[in-house]
């Protein structure tokens, strides 16, 4: 039997099957066989004080190897830090095909939506293995406009911070779907953390966790950023009992102190993995169990036990059972920006 490649016929053929076997590795479900979930830190093996507990990092078991994370990011004015942004994200050690992103973009007066579909389009464009999971943008205006040297002062904050929570559960609510075994809050503007995040953090194996953030200081200075998460102190909760029900409580303004233990005051030198429980938290990265969210637990954006947003957020979580812990040794970095 002859076979000959000179014929128009077999030329078209072998084309039509190089076609075929490249599109079916473009198209084919992302799966990244290059990138291992399975990590170890070398720590110290477990002991107790009474701050905390030490924990050991260990190598996830085999269903929460596949967890997919849904990430979520608010978003207003943030062209800015949208490379950085994404660069992090695209350099964990997390599998990308187990990330899915969603973003909601608020009264923003710069090309946020633009940036963010350029980023997107050429992110998922490119080979399979490389892609996250898929990227969402979702967009609501609240009519919220304070100006920048607003955006701090101390009066501002219970507005300013409703409005915040309202974006979050917006953004909640619009995204998560039942694939999802966790959900992380990364704000936009956090320019540093361990590739390793996803995978450190789920190995605390707890309802709702954060580690510390701090400013990123050109000089390297161990300078606090994140004071909402903390510790309830028993002065703090005397403080609480002569207040009023809607009186809303601020960490880190001199003008109503609160008594409160900070994350960002405790020690960082106890092991990457010693962990403290918390009674309130912020959300530059902060990995919580989906479920806590389905329960019912999200962003009050009016004052639950004193705390709007994310500290309300904690408040809410705790109240309903859930374990909610910080990692005081383990240091991310807030961009310095005011
Ligand atoms: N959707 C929405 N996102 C917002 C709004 N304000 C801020 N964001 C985003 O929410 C996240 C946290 O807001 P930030 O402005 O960084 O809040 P902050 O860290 O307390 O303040 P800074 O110290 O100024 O960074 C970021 O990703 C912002 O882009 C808003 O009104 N609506
Ligand atoms: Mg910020």
């Amino acid at each position: 039997m002859s076979f000959s490649l000179n014929t128009k016929n077999n030329k078209r053929l072998i084309i039509f099957a190089l076609i075929f076997v490249l599109s079916f590795f473009y198209f084919m479900p992302t799966f990244s066989p290059h990138r291992s979930l399975s990590h170890k830190l070398q720590v110290p093996s477990s002991y107790q004080t009474n701050e905390g507990t030490q924990f050991t990092f260990k190598n996830l078991n085999e269903d929460s190897q596949q967890a997919k994370i849904l990430v979520l990011t608010p978003l207003k004015d943030a062209v800015p830090y949208l490379d950085r942004y994404f660069e992090l994200l695209d350099q964990t050690t997390y599998p990308n095909h187990l990330l899915s992103l969603a973003f909601l973009v608020s009264d923003t007066t710069d090309n946020t939506i633009e940036e963010l579909h350029r980023h997107a389009e050429t992110l998922q464009n490119r080979f399979w293995w490389n892609r996250f999971h898929d990227i969402r943008v979702f967009h609501k205006d609240f009519k919220f406009d304070l100006p920048n040297d607003q955006r701090h002062k101390y009066e501002m904050q219970p507005l300013r911070r409703s409005v915040m929570a309202r974006s979050r559960n917006y953004l909640l609510s619009s995204a998560l779907r039942d694939e999802f075994q966790y959900v992380a809050w990364v704000d936009v503007d956090v320019v540093r953390y361990p590739p390793t995040i996803f995978e450190d953090l789920m190995a605390a194996n707890e309802d709702v966790v954060v580690p510390n953030c701090l400013l990123d200081r050109e000089d390297g200075a161990f300078y606090a950023y994140d004071k909402n998460n903390w510790q309830e102190t028993d002065q703090s909760m005397e403080i609480q009992k002569g207040l009023d029900e809607d009186f809303v409580l601020l960490e880190g303004y001199y003008e109503f102190p609160t008594h409160r233990y900070l994350m960002v005051d405790m020690p960082t030198h106890l092991g990457l993995d010693y962990k403290v429980p918390l009674d309130g938290v912020g959300a530059t990265f902060t990995l919580v169990k989906a479920n806590v969210h389905r329960e019912g637990a999200n962003f009050p954006a009016y004052p639950f036990h004193h705390q709007v947003e994310t500290e309300g957020f904690a408040k809410m979580a705790k109240a309903m059972g859930f374990s909610v812990v910080g990692l005081p040794s383990y240091l991310i970095y807030h961009i310095q920006n005011h």
